[in-house]
C-alpha cells in the first residue's frame, strides 16, 4: 500500500440475488464468497472481502449477504463502513431487504453512498427509468437523497468504469478518520493461518495498531501481543482507523476468539451489560412496549436486551426515546457507538440508535435529573458532557472511567477538565490518576471537614488536634482518599487549618494548660525520666498528682503524642531518653561478646528485672533492633 493512499471501506447492501457479490468481483477481480456452501447454493451467507486501488484511494469492500436469515451477518459487516454501495436489481427494484439494509445503514449513521442499478442488461430503457424514479422516491429525505445512481451490468461490463469513478469521487468527500483515538477493532473473523497462528480481522474503527503492540481482548480482558498486521491483504507496519485489518496474535488459540469480541488498547475500554441510549423505532415497526425483549447488535457483537423506556410506557412507530438496554451478555462500546434492535420473533429490524452512556446505572424513581442528563449526553458539547458526568457522581469520577465512557483521549479530557476547573465548576482532586469532583460537592466536604476539626477541639481542649485517621473516620466512608487529601490541602492553603504531620488542627489553637496542669505534666515526665528503665506503673504516677484522674490521663496522652513518653506494652510506659540508650548498649555488647544475647544477660546489661526485660525485648524486636531466635535475641 502506498504510504499516503486513503483507505475507504465500502459495504454492499441490498436484497438477495440482486448482484452484490457479482458486482464486487467485476470491480475488484475477487469473488467475495469464500465458503463451500456459498458456492454450492449460489448465495452469500457470511461476510466477504475484496480490495481495489483506484486513483490513490484504496477501497476495502465488505460484501454482505442479502438473505433475510443472514441479516445479523450483514450487521457485523456494516459496522465501521465509510460508504454504502446499495445494490438494486433493475428487474426487481425495491425488495424487503433493500428496505431493511437501507434502514440499518441509516440507523448505523452511514453518511454516504452510491446506488448501483444492477442487471440493466435484463431491462429496457423505460423500465430502467421507472426504477430510477421509484428509487428517488425511496431515498428521499435520507442520507442517500441525491446520491449518484449508476446503472451497471456485470454481464456486459456496462457502467463499471463509471461506477469506479463515482466511488472515487464520493471517497474524496469523506472526512479523515480518528487515528488519534484509542485503538479499537470489533472482530468479525478469527482463524488460523499455517505458520502464523491466530489471525483476527475487522474494520478498524479508531486508533492505530502496529506489530509488537500489546492489546486487550474484550470482554475477556486478556492481554495479547500483536505479531503482525495486514491491511488489504498486505503486511504493513501499522494500520489505522478506517482500514480493513488483519491482526496476527500471539498467545491465543483462534477458537478462543469469536465475532463480537473487541481488540482494544489495554485498559481503555470496559465491558458492560447496562447501557443508556437514544433510540428510534422505525415507522415500519410495531409499537414497542416497556421491558420488551429484543435482539441487540453493536459493533460485530450480538446479544439480547431488555428495553426500559425512560419517559414513556410505549414507543409508537417512528418515535424516538431514551432507553436503557439491559443486556444478557457483556459488550464493549462507548458513547456515540451505533446499535441496531431487531424484534425477538419474528426477527426483523425494528430500530436502533446511539449509545449515550456505556456505564449506565440502574434507574431509580428518585433520580429526577436523569432524562436531563441523557439530553446533555446526546447533544451537549464535550465540556458539558464531562461536567454532567462528574456532577452526577458524589464520590467523583476517575479519568479512566471518563475515557471508557466517552472514548475520548486522556489529553482531551484533561484539557476540558482544566477549563471546567478554571470556571469553578469542578475540582481536580488528583492528577495521577486523574480524579474529578463537582466543586460544590468538594466545598461541602471541606466545610464538613472543618466542622469536624472544630468540634474535636471543643471536645478535646487538652489535645493538640485530631489525627487524620480519626478525621477521615468522622466524615464517614463516602469520601475518597484523594478527595480527603485535596480538601485538607485546600483548607491549609486557606489557612483554616494547620497540618502537623498526622495531626490536623485549627491555627492558633496551641494547647494551653492551666498552671496546675502544666505542673502535673512536668511531674509525670520527671517520674518516668528518673525511673530510667525500671519504670513505675502509670497508676502509681498518676496517683501522686494534684489533679483528678481524667485530666491526668489526658496529659499523659499529650506526652505520648509529643513522643516524650513511649508506650512499650499495655502496662508499661518509658521515657524516650531511657529507651534511646538501649541501642548503644546493645551495640557495645555485640562488639565485645558477639551478636547473641539471652534474657538473663540482657537483664544484667540493662540492670532490670524480668518484668521489664521481656516487654523491652519485644519492643526492640518490633523496632527491628533485635530479632528473636529461640531463647535468645540476635542483635541486628
Ligand atoms: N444478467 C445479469 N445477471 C447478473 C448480473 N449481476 C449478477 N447477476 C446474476 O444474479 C445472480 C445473483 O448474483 P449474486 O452476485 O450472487 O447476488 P448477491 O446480491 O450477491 O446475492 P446474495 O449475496 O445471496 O444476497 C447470479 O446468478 C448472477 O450471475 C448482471 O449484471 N446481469
Ligand atoms: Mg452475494
Amino acid at each position: 500500500m502506498t504510504a499516503n493512499a486513503r483507505s475507504i471501506i465500502v459495504g454492499t447492501a441490498g436484497h438477495i440475488d440482486h448482484g452484490k457479490s457479482t458486482l464486487i468481483e467485476a470491480l475488484t477481480g475477487t469473488h467475495p464468497d469464500r465458503l463451500e456452501e456459498e458456492k454450492r447454493r449460489g448465495i452469500t451467507i457470511d461476510l466477504g472481502f475484496a480490495f481495489l486501488e483506484e486513483g490513490g484511494v484504496r477501497f476495502g469492500f465488505v460484501d454482505v449477504p442479502g438473505h433475510e436469515r443472514f441479516v445479523k451477518n450483514m450487521l457485523a459487516g456494516t459496522t465501521g463502513i465509510d460508504m454504502v454501495l446499495l445494490v438494486i436489481a433493475a428487474d426487481e427494484a425495491i425488495k424487503p431487504q433493500t428496505r431493511e439494509h437501507f434502514d440499518i445503514c441509516r440507523l448505523l449513521g452511514v453518511k454516504r453512498g452510491v446506488i448501483a442499478l444492477t442487471k440493466v442488461d435484463l431491462v429496457d430503457r423505460d423500465t430502467e427509468e421507472l426504477v430510477r424514479l421509484e428509487l428517488e422516491e425511496f431515498v428521499k429525505g435520507s442520507f442517500l437523497e441525491g446520491a449518484p445512481v449508476v446503472a451497471v451490468s456485470a454481464k456486459t461490463g456496462a457502467g463499471l468504469a463509471e461506477l469506479k469513478t463515482t466511488l472515487h469521487d464520493e471517497a474524496q468527500k469523506i472526512a479523515e478518520k480518528q487515528t488519534q483515538r484509542y485503538f479499537r477493532l470489533p472482530i468479525d473473523r478469527s482463524f488460523a493461518v499455517k505458520g502464523f497462528g491466530t489471525v483476527v480481522t475487522g474494520t478498524l474503527i479508531s486508533g492505530e495498531i502496529a506489530a509488537g503492540d500489546e492489546v486487550e481482548l474484550l470482554p475477556e480482558k486478556k492481554l495479547l501481543r500483536v505479531r503482525g498486521v495486514q491491511s488489504g491483504g498486505k503486511t504493513v507496519d501499522r494500520a489505522g482507523a478506517g482500514q480493513r485489518t488483519a491482526v496476527n496474535l500471539a498467545g491465543i488459540e483462534h477458537t478462543a476468539v469469536q465475532r463480537g469480541m473487541v481488540l482494544a488498547a489495554p485498559a481503555r475500554f470496559v465491558k458492560t451489560r447496562r447501557v443508556d441510549a437514544r433510540m428510534e423505532l422505525l415507522a415500519s415497526a410495531p409499537l414497542l412496549k416497556n421491558r420488551a425483549r429484543v435482539h441487540f447488535h453493536v459493533g460485530t457483537a450480538e446479544t439480547i436486551a431488555e428495553i426500559l423506556l425512560y419517559e414513556k410506557k410505549e414507543l409508537q412507530p417512528g418515535e424516538t426515546g431514551f432507553v436503557q438496554c439491559r443486556l444478557v451478555d457483556e459488550i464493549v462500546c462507548v458513547r456515540g457507538d451505533r446499535f441496531i434492535l431487531r424484534q425477538f420473533s419474528p426477527v426483523i429490524t425494528i430500530g436502533g440508535g446511539a449509545i449515550l452512556d456505556p456505564l449506565a446505572k440502574r434507574p431509580t424513581r428518585k433520580d429526577q435529573g436523569h432524562v436531563g442528563f441523557l439530553h446533555t449526553l446526546g447533544d451537549g458539547p464535550r465540556e458539558e458532557i464531562l461536567r454532567a458526568m462528574i456532577e452526577r457522581n458524589i464520590l467523583g469520577v476517575r479519568g479512566d472511567e471518563l475515557i471508557a465512557r466517552t472514548g475520548w483521549m486522556e489529553a482531551e479530557i484533561a484539557a476540558a477538565a482544566k477549563n471546567l476547573a478554571a470556571a469553578g465548576t469542578i475540582r481536580s482532586v488528583n492528577v495521577e490518576p486523574m480524579m474529578l469532583l463537582a466543586e460544590s460537592l468538594f466545598q461541602d466536604m471541606a466545610k464538613k471537614l472543618l466542622a469536624c476539626v472544630e468540634s474535636f477541639h471543643k471536645e478535646n481542649p487538652l489535645l493538640p488536634g485530631v489525627s487524620r485517621e480519626e478525621l477521615r473516620a468522622a466524615l464517614g466512608r463516602r469520601v475518597r482518599t484523594e478527595t480527603f487529601r485535596a480538601a485538607l490541602e485546600e483548607l491549609e492553603k486557606q489557612k483554616k487549618i494547620v497540618l502537623q504531620g498526622e495531626v490536623v488542627k485549627k491555627p492558633g489553637t496551641e494547647v494551653t494548660l492551666t498552671p496546675e496542669e502544666a505542673r502535673a505534666k512536668q511531674q509525670i515526665e520527671q517520674a518516668f525520666a528518673k525511673a530510667g528503665l525500671a519504670v513505675p506503673s502509670v497508676k502509681e504516677v498518676l496517683a501522686l498528682l494534684a489533679i483528678e484522674n481524667r485530666r491526668a490521663e489526658k496529659i499523659l496522652q499529650i506526652l505520648l503524642r509529643e513522643k516524650a513518653l513511649v508506650r512499650v506494652s499495655p502496662e508499661l510506659i518509658f521515657h524516650r531518653e531511657a529507651l534511646d540508650r538501649l541501642p548503644a548498649l546493645l551495640q557495645t555488647y555485640k562488639k565485645s561478646k558477639g551478636d547473641r544475647i539471652g534474657v538473663p544477660t540482657f537483664k544484667e546489661l540493662a540492670g532490670i528485672t524480668r518484668k521489664y526485660a521481656i516487654p523491652l525485648l519485644e519492643y526492640l524486636d518490633r523496632q527491628r533492633l533485635t530479632r528473636r531466635s529461640g531463647d535468645e535475641r540476635v542483635i541486628l
